[in-house]
């Protein structure tokens, strides 16, 4: 395979140009917000006033009252966050609208200028964009604001109304190649099972709505190929499984900062499904493999989850390593930077999933 040689030595581009107008222009809105709930405030303060001096008495009661200013709303802009849920809890119908919209993705024009389509543009933006961002603190918001794009570009391309859905692999731990989400018809197919001079790392997926499935890239070079798994077997298998056990995430959701979590949860449970499936999915251009966004969906649950623990402070607990090979430390200020996919935000608008720019709970 030609492209290893120069995998290998690949470096992480840095990519840190950042729209500060974008985001100024962004906060604006939510000045506003602000600005407009204080006149509803005024306006009881004044009428409180009026029927004090018309009453004469009992005003210190209400006067008190208005001393207390009701807590503003956590949220103005998420009134309704949609629910993820489980690959098997999804209904044959709801299975087959989100099998179907990411296959339109393939009909989808690109939004980098190349001659691919908007399917190829994950994997290059993660090979290319998202690199710094692993082995770092941003792993976690970086991918929470990835699938974020993924399913807007789910809804906006390919009329998808349903949320991102997950597969909780701490179900099959015990066997991760004979969970659902593998399933022939409602599923992402199975184990490659074609000799293949084109596969990588496996063999090319010959079953399922993603059989023989063209894959444009290998880690950042072009190389035209099948999808490729190849599912681990016995020893091997055992060995990645232990970070996906019950116990183990739940040592995880122990864990007391963002920096141990974090990288917990990479060198972790975020490891064993691409060790355990191989092919693609073991290369920097995974997203090339469907299952990838319901993996990462679900270590952003994980995430979720550690954050529920102790919402007041973890929804802005944030440290580690800035980025990979910087010196720097982690700041909610750090962007996060998408390609030609979407803009950069700041790393505090992916903190909470019930925010502006998020609106969805697990
Ligand atoms: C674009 O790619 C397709 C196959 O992926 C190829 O058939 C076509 O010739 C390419 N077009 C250009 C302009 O390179
Ligand atoms: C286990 O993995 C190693 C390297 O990843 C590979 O060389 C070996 O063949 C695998 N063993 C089995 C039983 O698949
Ligand atoms: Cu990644």
């Amino acid at each position: 395979m030609h492209y290893s040689q120069s995998a290998s030595a690949y470096a992480p581009v840095v990519d840190l140009e950042f729209d500060d107008d974008k985001n100024d222009k962004k906060s604006e809105p939510l000045a506003n917000d602000a600005h407009r709930s204080k006149i509803p405030r005024l306006l009881l303060a004044l009428c409180v006033a009026i029927l004090c001096s018309v009453l004469g008495f009992g005003g210190g009661i209400l006067v008190k009252q208005t001393i207390h200013p009701k807590p503003p709303p956590t949220s103005t802009a998420c009134k309704n966050p949609v629910i993820r849920r489980e690959w098997r809890d999804l209904s044959v119908a709801e299975k087959s609208d989100y099998i179907g919209a990411v296959q339109c993705l393939r009909t989808s024009p690109s939004k980098t200028g190349l001659n691919q389509t908007l399917y190829d543009d994950f994997p290059y933006v993660h090979s290319r964009n998202g690199e710094a961002s692993h082995d770092t603190a941003a792993f976690l918001p970086w991918h929470r604001y990835f699938i974020h794009v993924y399913e807007k570009a789910l809804r906006e391309q390919c009329a998808y109304s349903g949320p991102l859905t997950y597969w909780d692999w701490s179900l099959d731990w015990e066997d991760v190649t004979l969970a659902p989400v593998w399933d022939t018809i409602l599923g992402f197919g199975g184990d490659g099972n074609e000799k293949d001079l084109e596969s990588v790392h496996g063999h090319c997926v010959t079953d399922g709505p993603f059989a023989r499935l063209k894959v444009l890239y290998v880690e950042k070079f072009p190389y035209p190929h099948c999808l490729s798994r190849g599912f681990a077997k016995g020893e091997n298998l055992t060995r990645y499984s232990a970070a996906l056990k019950p116990a183990a995430l739940d040592e995880l959701l122990h864990t007391p900062n963002h920096a141990t979590f974090n990288l917990g949860v990479e060198d972790g449970p975020h490891l064993s499904i691409p060790r355990s499936i191989h092919g693609d999915f073991s290369t920097v251009t995974a997203p090339a493999d469907p299952v990838f966004f319901l993996h990462h969906t679900q270590l952003d649950r994980l995430w979720w989850k550690w954050q529920q623990v102790d919402a007041k402070s973890r929804l802005e607990d944030y440290s580690g390593q800035a980025a990979y090979a910087s010196s720097s430390e982690a700041s909610l200020r750090d962007p996060l930077p998408m390609g030609d996919l979407a803009p950069t935000v700041r790393v505090e608008e992916m903190m909470n999933t019930e925010s502006g720019l998020l609106c969805y709970r697990y």
